[in-house]
């Protein structure tokens, strides 16, 4: 195995057995052997926790594992740092949380990551956020894009509760994203958002084309 897959390996398994340390020392290691984080996280700490989604599925993990293996993720997470991209874009704002009732907030805070070392300035509302708190802060910071995460069936109608408040507050110009595992296009379509994507290494394309970059 060469080296940069080597350390790749270690962010998946670190996940996967919730193993702290080993995590530490890999992104320590992949930082040292200068591999993107964005790569990083994709390729190698995303599909850690991908395994341990489909190993709850399956009752073959409960909840204290799931817990742990998120733990080590978002330590991961953060031992990255903040993360820069060498290319300078245009910026813009983006308001983004977890919606009301949901507390899950990993694929959150890794699209909150991407845009951030996408040079997006990035105002994290948190989770369990109701929709009034995403328009007020929109309002309030100028946003050119709300994005709203929600994981569960029961939580995923709030997204829509999102746009409607939006309008509501005669915020209807700011543009809407949208995700999280029950998430898809058609839903979004449906309830008038303006993007979707599936994983956080899209995130960037999407939010520059609603952009007009
Ligand atoms: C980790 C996890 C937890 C952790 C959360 C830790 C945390 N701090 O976030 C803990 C253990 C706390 C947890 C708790 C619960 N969980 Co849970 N959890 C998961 C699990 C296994 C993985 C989620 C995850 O982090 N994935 C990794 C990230 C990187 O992926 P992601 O979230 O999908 O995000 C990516 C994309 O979706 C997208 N994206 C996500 N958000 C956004 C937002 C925008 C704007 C955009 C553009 C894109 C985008 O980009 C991200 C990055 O690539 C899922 C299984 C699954 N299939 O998703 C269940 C799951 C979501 N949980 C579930 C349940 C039921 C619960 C509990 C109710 C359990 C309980 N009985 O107590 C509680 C929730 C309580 C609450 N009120 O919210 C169910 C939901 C079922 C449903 N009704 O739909 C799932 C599907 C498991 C299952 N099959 O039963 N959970």
């Amino acid at each position: 195995m060469g080296k940069v897959e080597d350390i790749l390996n270690d962010l998946r398994v670190s996940v996967e057995t919730w193993d702290k340390e080993l995590a530490i020392r890999a992104v320590d290691r992949a930082v040292e052997a200068g591999i993107s984080p964005f790569v990083a996280i994709e390729a190698g700490l995303a599909r850690g926790m991908s395994t341990i989604s489909v190993l709850f599925d399956e009752g073959r993990l409960y909840l204290p594992q799931v817990l742990a293996a998120s733990q080590t993720m978002q330590l991961a997470l953060e031992r990255f740092g903040p993360l820069k991209l060498s290319e300078s874009l245009s910026k813009g704002l983006i308001v983004l949380g977890t919606v009301q009732g949901d507390i899950h907030e990993i694929g959150k805070n890794v699209i909150k990551a991407f845009l951030r070392g996408g040079g997006y300035t990035v105002i994290d509302l948190g989770k369990d956020v109701p929709p009034e708190e995403f328009s007020a802060a929109a309002k309030e910071h100028g946003a050119d894009i709300v994005g709203a995460s929600a994981l569960m069936t029961t939580t995923l109608i709030c997204q829509k509760q999102v746009v409607d408040v939006l309008k509501d507050e005669g915020l209807g110009d700011v543009k809407t994203i949208f995700g999280g595992a029950p998430c898809n296009q058609g839903w979004v379509n449906s309830i008038g958002g303006d993007g979707y994507c599936a994983c956080g290494a899209e995130v960037i394309d999407l939010v520059r084309r609603l952009l007009n970059e």
